[in-house]
């Protein structure tokens, strides 16, 4: 097998501290997209993880909201939740926030602590595939290897 990307083998090396056996897959093809990341792996796109990064509006917080492919968060909803507005992160404020770049952010191995919530629609799927630190890279794993990983809080995000 051949060697792994510095990002792709951050993720892999985070979900080992974890005691978990996943494998991180470099692919060939994009998976950029969950679209793409569905049609490289052979999946539904709503079994794929999209690892998003907001930013709290007053305090400027990450927050991550782990969500399935299928589905587009709502803000105004998840903000209630919390207690303060959200926006979409900018692409420099997700790199400086995880380590990673968008399109590649993963749920796990992220350069600091980060609130996170999980969207109950991912744990209706026996396996899931999330990103882990490139686009071209990918793991495979269950709803409940989700919520350990991230230590997330399960909402509904629509
Ligand atoms: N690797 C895939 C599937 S695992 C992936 O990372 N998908 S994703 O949905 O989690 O990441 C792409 C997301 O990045 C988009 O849904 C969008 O919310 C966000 N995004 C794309 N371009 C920008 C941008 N210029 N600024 C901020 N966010 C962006």
């Amino acid at each position: 097998m051949s060697r792994l990307s510095n990002s792709a083998q951050r993720v892999q090396d985070a979900l080992e501290e974890q005691g978990l056996t996943l494998a991180v897959m470099e692919l060939p093809e994009s998976t950029r997209t969950a679209l793409e990341a569905a049609e490289a792996v052979g999946c539904q796109v709503g079994q794929i993880v999209k690892s998003l990064i907001f930013e709290t509006q007053d305090t400027g917080r990450p927050v991550l909201i782990v969500t399935s492919g299928a589905n587009r968060v709502n803000e105004e909803r998840v903000g209630e939740i919390l207690g303060e507005a959200i926006r979409t992160g900018s692409a420099n404020f997700v790199r400086e926030e995880t380590g990673f770049a968008i399109g590649g952010v993963a749920p796990v191995g992220l350069k600091k602590e980060t609130l996170t919530y999980i969207d109950e629609d991912l744990l209706a799927h026996e396996e899931i595939w999330a990103a882990a630190g490139t686009p071209y890279a990918v793991f495979k794993l269950t709803p409940e290897e989700l919520k350990q990983i991230t230590g997330g809080r399960v909402i509904s995000v629509l």
